[in-house]
């Protein structure tokens, strides 16, 4: 749950990357850890509980302190599920407290039975959590675009986001870099804009 304290301008909120397993989202983290130094702010350290293959056993957790946005100090508490199908209880109890939600899916397109699957794991998790996509800003990353088997974005886009409002959607390659701080960009600033304009507005 987001923690917002208007007497220190402090605000903290939970980011979970969710997604199939092998999708990308462990590998979001380490190159948010890697290189968020110059690009962000301050970090925390990396915390991964994974398997001798490093298949995500339980979570990673990477803390951030971003500078300053809007005279709050933000920080961001980034968490991985395990996406093997087998840790459904591991996922909702990662999914507590969650205020964003980066779904990371795997573009080749053997794995878009994974993805669907995966998606609608989520919405039965969040459901269990009396909470719903409708309620909760999340985005989507199609990983994984520099293999050759990726599916066409659109294709992606009819599966994953055919929906009313749309989420924001991007393209990525996670372990050359590309696209991951689009995304986390992107999902923070939605966070932001949530939280702080709401407690300003009820303040003012
Ligand atoms: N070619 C390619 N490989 C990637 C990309 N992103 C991640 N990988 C590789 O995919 C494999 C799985 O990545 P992880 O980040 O561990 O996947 P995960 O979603 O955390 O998987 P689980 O923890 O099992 O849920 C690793 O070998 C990564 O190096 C990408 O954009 N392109
Ligand atoms: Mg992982």
């Amino acid at each position: 749950m987001a923690i917002i304290n208007q007497a220190t301008k402090e605000l903290q909120v939970k980011i979970v990357y969710y997604g199939p397993a092998l999708g990308g989202k462990t590998t979001n983290l380490v190159q948010v850890h890697n290189n968020v130094q110059t690009a962000q702010g301050s970090k925390g350290k990396l915390v991964s509980l994974a398997t001798s293959s490093d298949r995500t056993l339980f979570f990673d957790f990477l803390p951030i302190e971003a500078v300053a946005i809007k005279g709050y100090k933000t920080k961001f508490q980034l968490y991985t599920v395990p996406g093997q199908v087998i840790y459904n209880t591991t996922r909702q109890l990662v999914l507590r407290g969650v205020d964003g939600i980066v779904f990371v899916a795997d573009s080749q397109y053997e794995k878009m039975p994974d993805n669907v699957q995966s998606f609608a794991n989520l919405e039965d998790n969040l459901k269990s959590l009396n909470l719903s996509l409708s309620e909760i800003p999340y985005v989507l990353q199609y990983n994984k675009r520099d293999l050759p088997t990726a599916a066409p974005v659109e294709y992606l886009e009819y599966l994953l986001n055919n929906r009313e409002t749309q989420a924001p959607s991007f393209t990525a390659a996670a372990s050359s870099c590309q696209g991951v701080f689009e995304t986390l960009n992107m999902i923070t600033r939605m966070l932001l804009h949530k939280f702080i304009n709401e407690s300003q507005r009820r303040v003012a």
